[in-house]
C-alpha cells in the first residue's frame, strides 16, 4: 500500500503535495503550499519539518539525525504512544511507546479554502504489537499545515474495558541557544524533576536552562510561550486534552552518549512536550474517544 507510485497517485498535488523516498526506504510526504513548507515521515507520522514562508524553520532536526526503518528519528515531533517514557511494568517494551518506529498509513490529503493542508495518517490496529497492547483501539493524526501548525492525535477505545493512556507529542523547537531563552506560561505548575530521581518541586517564575532539564510539568493546561531574543521570535503552544508538558534538554554530556545530537545540537533545541503522563495519565472508557490537540505559531519578539 505505502509504494511511492501508489501514495502519489492516491494522495499526490502537483507542486504541493509530493511523496519522496528517501535512500533506506523511507518515504516522507513533502508540503510546499504559498503559507508553509513541511515534510512528515510516513514512519511514527513524525513531522521532521515546518517552515512558514518567509521564516526560519520552527521545528528542529537534528544534523546527525539517522533516518532507519525501526529506528526513532532525532528530531521533529515524535508521537509517544500508548505510553510515555518506559513501560509501567515492562522495561522491556521500548521507551514511549511502538508509534513513533512503525510505518503509518494515509487517510487523507488535501487543500482547504484557506490555502492550508490538511494531512491525516493512522496506525493501522494490524501493525499495533499484541503482546504489548492487546487492546482495541484506532490512533490517528490529523495535521494542519499553514502558517501556523496545528496536530491532532485522536484515540478511539474500540474495547469493552476502560485502558491506561499515557502520551505525547515529543516536539523539538529550533531556538538561537539554550542558555538565552526562556519558556513562559509554566509558573507555579508542580513538577517532577527526571534528573533528580522524581522530585517533586514548583515552578517559580519563567523556565531558564543552564543544565541537563528533563521536567514534567503537572495540571499545565496555559498557553506556553518559548521567548527566543537570538531568532528575535516567540513559539506559541496553545494544546487541549493534554493535561502535563513535558521540558527536556540533554546538555551536553548526555548529547554526546546519545550519538545522533550532533556534537552542538542541545544548543539549538528545546523539547516542549504536550503530554498525559505520569499523574496525569487518562483512563479512557469504553467507546472513549480522546483528542490531544496543539497548536504552533511564530510571533515576532516585540
Ligand atoms: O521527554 C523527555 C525524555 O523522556 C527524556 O527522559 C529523554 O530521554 C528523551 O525523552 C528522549 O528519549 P528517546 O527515547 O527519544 O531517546
Amino acid at each position: 500500500m505505502n509504494s511511492l507510485d501508489t501514495l502519489n497517485r492516491l494522495y499526490g498535488i502537483p507542486g504541493l503535495i509530493e511523496f519522496l523516498e528517501e535512500p533506506n526506504g523511507l518515504i516522507h510526504i513533502a508540503v510546499t503550499s504559498a503559507q508553509a513548507s513541511a515534510r512528515i515521515s510516513l514512519q511514527g507520522a513524525q513531522i521532521i519539518q515546518w517552515t512558514p514562508q518567509g521564516e526560519k524553520p520552527i521545528i528542529w532536526l537534528s544534523d546527525a539525525a539517522t533516518f532507519r526503518p525501526g529506528k526513532s528519528i532525532r528530531g521533529g515531533a515524535p508521537i509517544c504512544w500508548p505510553w510515555f517514557g518506559p513501560h509501567a511494568t515492562r522495561a522491556d517494551f521500548p521507551a514511549h511507546g511502538f508509534a513513533r518506529t512503525l510505518s503509518w498509513e494515509m487517510l487523507t490529503a488535501a487543500t482547504q479554502p484557506d490555502g492550508t493542508v490538511r494531512i491525516a495518517l493512522h496506525l493501522p490496529p494490524d501493525a499495533m504489537p499484541k503482546d504489548q497492547w492487546p487492546h482495541d483501539t484506532t490512533l490517528e493524526c490529523h495535521f494542519t499545515i499553514g502558517t501556523q501548525l496545528e496536530v491532532n492525535l485522536v484515540t478511539h477505545n474500540r474495547s469493552a474495558h476502560s485502558l491506561p493512556l499515557s502520551q505525547a507529542l515529543h516536539t523539538y523547537f529550533r531556538i538561537g541557544d539554550i542558555r538565552q531563552i526562556q519558556l513562559t506560561g509554566l509558573e507555579d505548575c508542580p513538577y517532577l524533576d527526571k534528573t533528580l530521581n522524581g522530585l517533586h518541586a514548583t515552578q517559580q517564575g519563567a523556565v531558564h536552562f543552564s543544565q541537563e532539564t528533563d521536567r514534567i510539568y503537572l495540571n499545565s493546561q496555559r498557553d506556553i510561550l518559548i521567548e527566543d531574543p537570538v531568532l528575535q521570535r516567540r513559539i506559541r503552544i496553545t494544546k487541549s486534552g493534554s493535561a502535563s508538558t513535558v521540558v527536556w534538554n540533554p546538555w551536553i554530556e548526555k548529547s554526546t552518549k546519545m550519538g545522533d545530537m550532533g556534537d552542538e545540537g542541545y544548543l539549538t533545541m528545546v523539547c516542549v512536550e504536550n503530554a498525559n503522563a505520569a499523574d496525569d495519565t487518562i483512563q479512557l472508557a469504553p467507546g472513549q474517544v480522546h483528542h490531544l490537540r496543539v497548536c504552533y505559531r511564530s510571533e515576532p519578539l516585540a
